[in-house]
């Protein structure tokens, strides 16, 4: 047992050896960091041929369409009614900091005009570069840009398709050179990092692909994704450009923040977290805002605006940002059901985003009643609607100062004894969350 234990330990100790060892950020990157811990709230897209037949972005692997045939969708996306100005708006108005922008998925059609494969925008009908739009909009309206960018590739024969969780069903015959796919990905980063101004984040995804599944205990990458050099070259091109890789491990030398995926930190629901959440660098969570990715027509569990607004109170509660996905439509319009429930959430922030932006995580975490966060003398507590009566225990200041809504300013009465706050509200909240400010003194 100890042997094995030894071994893994050794292999684990193996595939995190290639990440970029030694690295150091420089000030213009960990300010960045702190950027993204005080931003809490961003936009997810995924998009691309993908959303023609409406059944998700994994739709290649899933109806097991092969290559040849899926290149077809090259011919038809054709998003005329797409426009920047209005994505980056919507997001700005709901109260995102930032945009996290799949420029590449795993079916490996590229959202911009890239030299390194035909499998592009600009051989659609509609040969426009998008990633470009969207950067500079996103420049224009001061929103910060996350380039979304799969490691995996149903479509390359360099890609180590063979060791290869999925795209088994794509018909490939050869296996190309390793070498050559890293050089690719490296060449298409390069284009990313130095063609679209400034990048605030790359967000990778689809190392999973080449390991045991989430939960094994054995998760070495089967292959050498060769991180020292992919996360240097970022690094290098630009600084202060914050790596994420959602492996669904630890993180590994040389990423700036940590991601979950469908889960709050330290919580696995999904079967994917099994990691433990990093205590030095900042935190996202991901989540759809129905059940999709990628867009798709059948899928109607839109999530609440209750439910997206308390999914962002318990990510700030435990010190993390929500990275709220939507899947636009093939033409590139964003469904009615979205815009309503993103604009309602935004509604809510206006009004309370004291309690949010800027905040570090509650003493406690997040409970069903609500959560808290907290900022400078300012402790808020969210109190979900139905709730009324409140205690807190462990109260780790000797005195509350004052005590009122955050909405109006209204006073409220508390008590503190015992380390223990009852707060009394009124009637049952009916707000999807009422704040509660407690200026506290130690
Ligand atoms: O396979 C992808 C999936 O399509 C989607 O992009 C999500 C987003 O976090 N990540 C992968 C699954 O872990």
């Amino acid at each position: 047992m100890k042997k094995l234990f030894a071994i893994l330990m050794m292999l684990t100790s193996l595939s995190i050896a290639a990440a970029q060892e030694n690295y150091t950020p420089t000030a213009d990157n960990l300010a960045a960091r702190q950027w993204f811990s005080n931003a809490k709230y961003g936009l997810f897209i995924h998009w691309g041929p993908f959303s023609i037949p409406g059944a998700g972005e994994w739709v290649m692997d899933e109806k097991k369409i092969t290559v040849d045939s899926y290149s077809r969708l090259q011919d038809f996306f054709n998003p005329t009614e797409f426009n920047a100005a209005e994505w980056v708006g919507l997001a700005k108005k709901s109260g995102m900091k930032y945009i996290t922008f799949v420029a590449r998925h795993h079916d490996g059609f590229s959202l911009w005009d890239t030299k390194y494969s035909d499998f592009n925008i600009m051989n659609t009908p509609y040969k426009k570069d998008i990633l470009k739009q969207i950067a500079d909009e996103c420049h224009k309206q001061g929103i910060k840009l996350f380039v979304y960018y799969s490691l995996l590739d149903w479509r390359r024969e360099d890609y180590a398709w063979k060791t290869g969780r999925t795209g088994q069903s794509s018909g490939r015959k050869t296996q190309g050179k390793w070498e050559d796919y890293l050089t690719f990905m490296k060449n298409q980063l390069t284009e990313i990092l130095t063609q679209y101004g400034k990048i605030d984040g790359i967000w990778f995804d689809g190392h999973w692909d080449q390991t045991n599944p989430e939960g094994h205990a054995d998760r070495t990458s089967r292959i050498d994704w060769r991180y020292d050099e992919i996360y240097s070259l970022i690094h290098r091109l630009q600084p202060q450009t914050l790596i994420g890789n959602n492996h669904h491990l630890s993180p590994f030398p040389g990423e700036d923040f940590q991601m979950f995926e469908r889960d709050l930190p330290g919580e696995n629901t999904a079967g994917l977290s099994f990691q433990k959440p990093s205590e030095k660098l900042p935190l996202e969570t991901c989540e759809t805002i129905n059940n999709s990715w990628g867009f798709n027509l059948a899928d109607n569990t839109f999530k609440s605006t209750e439910t997206i607004i308390h999914y962002i109170v318990k990510a700030s509660a435990l010190g993390a940002n929500l990275l709220l996905n939507i899947g636009p439509m093939p033409n590139g319009k964003i469904q009615p059901e979205f815009t309503e429930r993103l604009l309602e959430a935004g509604k809510w922030l206006e009004a309370n985003g004291d309690s949010i932006y800027n905040t570090t995580a509650g003493y406690i975490k997040p409970q069903k009643w609500g959560a808290i966060t907290q900022k400078g003398d300012k402790m808020y507590v969210h109190v979900f609607k139905g709730n009324q009566q409140i205690q807190l225990e462990g109260f780790p200041f000797k005195k509350i100062a004052k005590a009122y809504y955050l909405a109006d300013k209204r006073k409220l009465s508390v008590s503190l004894k015992q380390k223990t706050v009852t707060l009394q509200l009124p009637a049952e909240t009916v707000d999807p969350d009422t704040v509660v400010v407690l200026e506290v003194e130690s």
